[in-house]
């Protein structure tokens, strides 16, 4: 090899490298930020399982054997107006408001809760295969996480499974899919033990863009709370509200990009 041939492969080869970089680049996940712009107070005995907002009222679903709940909660002050046990086998996870009903998960008993949301009394139940984990609504269709990479569609009215999705996040699948909320055509989901929520298409599964709530609690904050769980969307004006489990607090967030 002479020596002008060998400069050339070199220069060919950290060309490609260049090239390849860039293509790689294109592909990173955005990472985005937050700013608070209002705190309230939150049950630290509330272990947030699900979070639905509708009419200047929160839902939340609680979990834990014995603790579960559902209540209906004014966010500013964190009062709970209405409260409602689940028997004690039952371990309460995600919610959602649809078709004017208030529908709920449980974890291991295959079971979930349909709730008049007039009177906070159970009208109906229905059965799934996997575990409840989180649950939201597109509008046409439930979906679902179960703790796993898939997410999967309901219909709304008789809970039949009409399809999934595994979530990857770049090309790999993401595991501990936990609270949902569907928010402009995209799934906003929290991953179970950590501080971050995935932005996943519907329609491909990909993770889009990664939010970080890391720095909401305090360090001592953080030591009596357990993870970040729980996301509300109020469409109306666009406010996201944020919490987790045990915490003292729930955030209203806006996301910085
Ligand atoms: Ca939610």
């Amino acid at each position: 090899m002479t020596a002008k041939y060998a400069a050339a492969l070199i220069f060919t080869v950290l060309i490609s490298g260049c090239i390849g970089e860039v293509a790689v680049d294109e592909k990173v996940i955005p990472v985005y930020g937050y700013r608070v712009v209002a705190v309230h107070p939150h049950d630290p005995g509330a272990f947030t399982q699900g979070l639905a907002y509708q009419d200047g009222l929160l839902y939340e679903g609680t979990g834990l054997y014995g603790r579960s709940s559902l209540r209906e909660t004014v966010p500013q002050t964190g009062e709970v107006v209405r409260y409602r046990a689940l028997p004690t086998h039952l371990f309460g996870e995600g919610i959602v408001l649809s078709e004017g009903r208030l529908v709920q998960l449980t974890w291991r008993s295959g079971v979930g809760l349909v709730w008049d949301p007039d009177d906070l009394t159970v009208v109906a139940t229905f059965f799934y295969a996997t575990e409840g984990w989180g649950i939201t609504s597109d509008g046409d269709r439930l979906i679902m996480s179960d703790g796993t990479s898939k997410l999967r569609f309901l219909d709304p009215e008789t809970f039949m499974v009409t399809g999934e999705v595994e979530v990857l996040a770049g090309g790999e699948p993401l595991p501990w899919l936990n609270e949902l909320e569907y928010i402009d055509g995209l799934i906003y989901a929290n991953v179970w033990k950590t501080d971050r929520i995935a932005v996943i298409s519907p329609e491909t599964g990909e993770v889009v863009a990664w939010i970080d709530l890391s720095g909401l609690l305090t360090e001592e904050e953080r030591e009596r709370a357990d993870v970040l769980n729980g996301i509300a969307h109020d469409p109306e004006t666009g406010r996201l509200f944020v919490t987790g489990k045990l915490w003292p607090k729930l955030f209203e967030i806006e996301v910085v990009k």
